[in-house]
């Protein structure tokens, strides 16, 4: 082409392009500008929780419908600060509950878990039924289950918040909606009822369909099939001793969206890095470690107790705990049932 030709293809092209983006179109061979990608990140518990600790004395809780009706420090992502989540599809929150304190009943499309840190017998009620938390407790309060948090104890409460609200959001499909009838709920639901109702002997039923159940996992009852798998050399090279906590009901994922895992380290150990297309945040329940985060040269994240770590997804990772006499516990959430529903999975091992 002469260069008069190319000139005239070139102001065609510019119109061509101007045209298009008035019209709510583009080009495919248009550039696009590509989402910042998530960073690795680590927060420290001092800082969480003098943070959380601070917040307890400045910010009183509000009513059902305020920004204030939940007391929680957020874990951001420094590429998700306008978004204010710790990952696209989850959320991870510590929320503080002081004595004599009630987090207000509401519900919402989003489904949430608890993972217990602190308490001294608060509860959460759920759908009617009442849930004692105790440290290392898992509870599960579905999408659209009311939900309420009443501590009648005298020692603050903390928990981690786990929610797929950033993948809700992403899918407009956010919808909550404030208890009118009072700040808590009334216990309807006999103790122990979610157990009898989901657990592995329960009333028959043939439609089972993949949601979420209030449901609640107990650590007393978790931490010994932990040291059990341990002591009969149960290990799997890339996670240690690895514990999925499951829907009752479909045996899958604890969420259709998210997964609650827990894992155990042996002294000493160091697991072999792999890389995965789900992301996950951990949180560290017992000991002291580090997460080499890339190949060869990697960058260490030296975590201890209470600890959170976000690995992003596709890094290559792998843990080391550093005592050579205890074990390590980490407890984490994964969006991994996303990743797999979606047909996105894929894995690399060394
Ligand atoms: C929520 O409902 C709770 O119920 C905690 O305790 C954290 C963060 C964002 C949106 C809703 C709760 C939350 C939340």
């Amino acid at each position: 082409m002469t260069g008069v030709a190319t000139e005239r293809v070139n102001q065609r092209l510019e119109a061509l392009h101007q045209r298009l983006a008035a019209n709510s179109l583009s080009g495919h061979w248009q550039r696009r500008e590509r989402p910042q990608p998530l960073q690795p990140c680590l927060w420290p518990w001092s800082v969480i929780h003098s943070c959380l600790e601070e917040s307890g004395e400045v910010v009183a809780l509000g009513s059902a419908g305020e920004a204030t009706a939940r007391r929680t420090v957020q874990l951001i992502n420094p590429a998700l600060t306008v978004q204010k989540a710790t990952t696209r599809t989850f959320q991870v929150s510590i929320q503080l509950v002081k004595p004599g304190e009630t987090a207000e009943c509401h519900r919402h499309t989003f489904n949430a878990m608890r993972f217990v840190i602190q308490s001294k017998g608060m509860y959460t009620t759920a759908e009617g039924e009442q849930m004692i938390m105790e440290p290392g407790d898992l509870l599960i309060q579905p999408g659209w289950a009311w939900h309420d948090h009443t501590n009648k104890t005298n020692e603050p409460a903390i928990w981690l918040d786990l929610l797929d609200h950033p993948l809700t959001r992403y899918l407009d499909s956010m919808f909550s909606e404030v208890y009118a009838e009072g700040v808590a709920q009334p216990i309807t639901k006999p103790d122990g009822y979610s157990r009898r109702r989901f657990g592995t002997v329960r009333p028959k039923t043939d439609a089972i369909e993949n949601k979420a159940v209030a449901f609640s996992y107990k650590w007393k009852e978790t931490l010994p099939v932990l040291e059990k798998l341990a002591a009969e050399e149960s290990y799997d090279p890339y996670d240690g001793v690895l514990l999925e906590y499951t829907n009752p009901l479909t045996g899958g994922a604890t969420l259709p969206t998210i997964g609650a895992w827990v894992q155990m380290l042996r002294p000493g150990e160091t697991t072999r890095p792999h890389r995965h297309t789900s992301c996950a945040v951990y949180h560290a329940v017992q000991g002291r470690g580090v997460t080499i985060l890339g190949k060869g040269e990697g960058k260490e994240f030296p975590w201890g107790e209470k600890d959170c770590l976000f690995v992003p997804a596709w890094y290559w990772h792998q843990h080391r705990n550093l005592s050579s006499r205890e074990p390590a516990i980490l407890f984490s959430i994964t969006d991994r049932p996303t990743i797999q529903t979606l047909g996105f999975y894929r894995e690399e091992k060394e």
